[in-house]
């Protein structure tokens, strides 16, 4: 949400350097990073200078006649009376016909193309759940899903199952000439093989709700050494120190297009600062009071870890009163977040205390 960015400086500021740069060719143009841009390009460029051509010839054409046979005396009688020229009808007819068809055979080829997904893509299929507001990746061989961001392998097909949890969405990549709907309620593909190595923007390209524009992802192309590292498995809870970092990391990819850390409760309750769900007491950290409604009673209940993990598997259990009203948190159910993670979570909310 802008006033959020606005409000927040820092995030408005990670938000722009999060733009990739990749290098252009000589022409100011993308240089080839999929296998989508045979298809794409080119067909666009015909059209582009298709367009101009005649752009340009019928507007000479047109500011000719108007200049050479304009009507320079009242009664000046017309040129030619001509009303019909069969032959140059047909020829205006039949060219724009012609070149119309080479645009729809150029297109439906490359459509069908990019729809027939090659057995080394299906091979290498992945995952990507769409919800308000973010992208959740499954990998093919891997069990570590990540969010907010997919590594892929470069010059390798891939294919990608599209499925949305709530509304429509569409996956769009466009430096990669990607682009596709994800419809609630059943499954969409798309394919494509990155050949360059880099960071690119995953964009939502279908408006789904207020926080629509931060709906991106970063699609990471690397080595295939590289990609054998799993980079995105950074999850590490081993010391409480590590367990809240890699919480942050999950509240970054999945929590924060509503709740901030900084005390503003906008969307959402803030995690932090003196409205924050945790506290310092006699240097223990305990949770807050909050209040809540549930089943329609207010009550005051303590933010304990059985509060805040009920809070995040089943939202609507107990509603923060200021937000009784416009509760929208989507139950996070052990398949989005697990145990393990749930606890990480819990344990940055811990280390906001103050
Ligand atoms: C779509 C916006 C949205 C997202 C995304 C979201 N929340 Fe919430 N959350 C809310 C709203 C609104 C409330 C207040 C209403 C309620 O209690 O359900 C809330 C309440 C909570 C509460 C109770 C807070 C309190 O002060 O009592 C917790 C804990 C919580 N969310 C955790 C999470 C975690 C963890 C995530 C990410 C895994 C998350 N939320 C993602 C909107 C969201
Ligand atoms: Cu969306």
């Amino acid at each position: 949400m802008l006033a959020q960015l606005i409000q927040d400086p820092a995030k408005a500021a990670a938000a722009l350097s999060r733009a990739p740069k990749p290098e252009l060719d000589a022409y100011g143009q993308l240089p080839k990073l999929a296998s989508t841009f045979d298809h794409v390009d080119g067909l666009f460029y015909f059209t582009y200078a298709v367009c101009i051509f005649f752009f340009v010839l019928i507007l000479g054409v047109l500011l000719f006649s108007v200049v050479k046979y304009r009507r320079k005396t009242f009664d000046q009688p017309p040129a030619s009376n001509t009303t019909h020229n069969t032959p140059l009808e047909v020829v205006w007819t039949v060219i724009p016909l012609i070149i119309v068809m080479v645009m729809f055979a150029w297109g439906f080829k490359g459509c069908l193309d990019m729809t027939t997904v090659p057995q080394a893509a299906s091979q290498n299929t992945y995952k990507a759940t769409a919800m308000q507001w973010n992208w959740t990746f499954t990998y093919p061989n891997h069990p570590v899903k990540s969010s907010g961001a997919v590594w892929l392998e470069v010059d390798k097909p891939a294919q990608f199952l599209l499925e949305s949890e709530d509304v429509l969405h569409a996956f769009y990549i466009p430096s990669m000439r990607v682009k596709r709907d994800v419809v609630p309620g059943r499954y969409q593909t798309v394919w494509f093989t990155p050949t360059q190595c880099g960071e690119f923007h995953l964009f939502c390209a279908e408006y789904c709700g207020e926080q629509h524009s931060q709906m991106y992802a970063k699609v990471h192309v690397v080595t295939a050494e590289e990609f054998a590292k799993a980079p995105w498995n950074t999850f590490d809870d081993s010391t409480p120190a590590l367990a809240a970092k890699s919480g942050e990391n999950i509240y970054k990819a999945l929590c924060s297009a509503c709740h901030t850390v900084n005390g503003q409760s906008v969307l959402a309750p803030s995690w932090g600062g003196d409205k924050g769900l945790f506290t310092k007491k006699d240097g223990n950290v305990v949770g807050r009071a909050r209040q809540v409604v549930e089943n329609g009673q207010a009550k005051t209940v303590v933010a304990d870890e059985a509060y805040i993990r009920e809070s995040i598997r089943m939202p609507l259990a107990k509603l923060a009163a200021d937000f009784a009203a416009k509760a929208n948190m989507n139950a996070f159910g052990p398949d989005k977040l697990s145990d393990r993670e749930l606890n990480a979570v819990i344990e940055y909310m811990k280390s906001l205390a103050q």
